[in-house]
C-alpha cells in the first residue's frame, strides 16, 4: 500500500539539467516491503537519488496550489544560466509596461518594474532553457513568448492581474495557458509571487513549511523566490476555461532587489 501510493505520486519529481529521467518520485519515509522486480529496481533508483539529495543543488518539483494548479521548481536553472539571464538583461532594462487597450505596451502603476525581453532561441544557453520549460509545462517550444526578465527595486510591485483573457475578454493577451516564472535572485524580504483570489494549497502544511512571508502574500497560495527555483501555473482548466485563482501578484519588495524571468505559454504558435 505504502510503495505503491508511492510509486504513483505525481507530486514530487526529480530531473537533471541536461537531460530528462524518468520520475523519481522523492520521499524521506519507506522501508522494503517485497516488490515485482521493476518496482524493485526503481525503489533503488529512488535510494540512491535520496542519499544524494542537496537541497540547494538537486533539481525537483512540487505541486504548491490545487488552485490555481501551480508547482514549484526548486533548482530549475543552474547558477551561470541565471548569471546569463542578468547580464544580458542588466544594460537593457526599461520600464515595465502592461497591454493597454489597442493592443500595445503601456506604462501604469499597477506594473512598477523594469524590464526586456530576451528573443527566443537567443542562444545555446537561453535555448536549453526553453527547451526545458517546454519539457515541463508538456508544451510545444514555439508557443513560449519570449523570456522577459524583470528587475524590482524596493517598494517595485506588479499588483493582481491574470496574464490572460479568453474569447469573452475585451483587449488584452488571449489564450495563454501557462505561466512559467523563474527567480534569478533571492529576496530579502517580500516579492512573493501570490494568489489572492480564492487560491487553495495544495497541501495546508507548506505555508508553515515555507516560513515568514510578508503581508501582501498571507493567507494566499504563494511562492517565495529563492535564485535558481521556478514557480509554474495554469490560468486555464483543462476544459479551457479561465481559473479565477490564477489572479496573480509580484507583491511589493521589502527588502533587497528582485531578479525574475516569467515565459507566457500559449495554446497557439507565437508568430512574433
Ligand atoms: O514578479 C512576479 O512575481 C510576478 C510577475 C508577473 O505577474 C508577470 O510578469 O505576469
Amino acid at each position: 500500500m505504502h510503495i505503491a501510493m508511492l510509486l504513483l505520486d505525481p507530486v514530487v519529481a526529480s530531473w537533471s539539467h541536461n537531460t530528462v529521467n524518468t520520475f523519481l518520485p522523492f520521499s524521506s519515509d519507506f522501508n522494503f516491503p517485497s516488490l515485482n522486480n521493476s518496482a524493485y529496481s526503481l525503489t533503488l533508483q529512488h535510494h540512491e537519488a535520496e542519499k544524494q539529495f542537496d537541497e540547494d543543488a538537486t533539481p525537483w518539483v512540487q505541486q504548491v496550489g490545487l488552485h490555481p494548479r501551480s508547482y514549484y521548481f526548486h533548482n530549475f536553472l543552474t547558477k551561470a544560466e541565471l548569471a546569463h539571464m542578468v547580464r544580458i538583461a542588466a544594460p537593457k532594462l526599461k520600464r515595465s509596461t502592461v497591454v493597454g487597450n489597442d493592443g500595445e505596451g503601456v506604462v501604469d502603476d499597477i506594473r512598477t518594474s523594469y524590464g526586456m525581453f530576451i528573443r527566443r532561441l537567443a542562444d545555446p544557453v537561453i535555448t536549453r532553457i526553453e527547451k526545458r520549460i517546454s519539457l515541463w509545462t508538456h508544451l510545444p517550444i514555439e508557443h513560449q513568448e519570449d523570456i522577459q526578465v524583470l528587475r524590482y527595486a524596493r517598494g517595485q510591485t506588479y499588483g493582481a492581474h491574470y496574464d490572460s483573457g479568453d474569447k469573452s475578454n475585451e483587449p488584452g493577451p488571449k489564450w495563454r495557458l501557462a505561466t512559467f516564472l523563474m527567480y534569478l535572485s533571492d529576496v530579502e524580504e517580500g516579492g512573493e509571487t501570490a494568489f489572492p483570489q480564492n487560491s487553495v494549497w495544495y497541501d495546508p502544511s507548506i505555508p508553515e513549511r515555507m516560513g515568514p512571508v510578508s503581508e501582501c502574500a498571507k493567507g494566499h497560495v504563494a511562492a517565495k523566490p529563492k535564485a535558481g527555483d521556478a514557480v509554474l501555473f495554469y490560468s486555464f482548466y483543462p476544459n479551457l476555461t479561465m481559473d479565477p485563482a490564477a489572479m496573480h501578484t509580484g507583491c511589493p519588495v521589502v527588502k533587497g532587489v528582485k531578479w525574475a524571468a516569467p515565459v507566457w505559454v500559449s495554446a497557439g504558435a507565437d508568430e512574433e
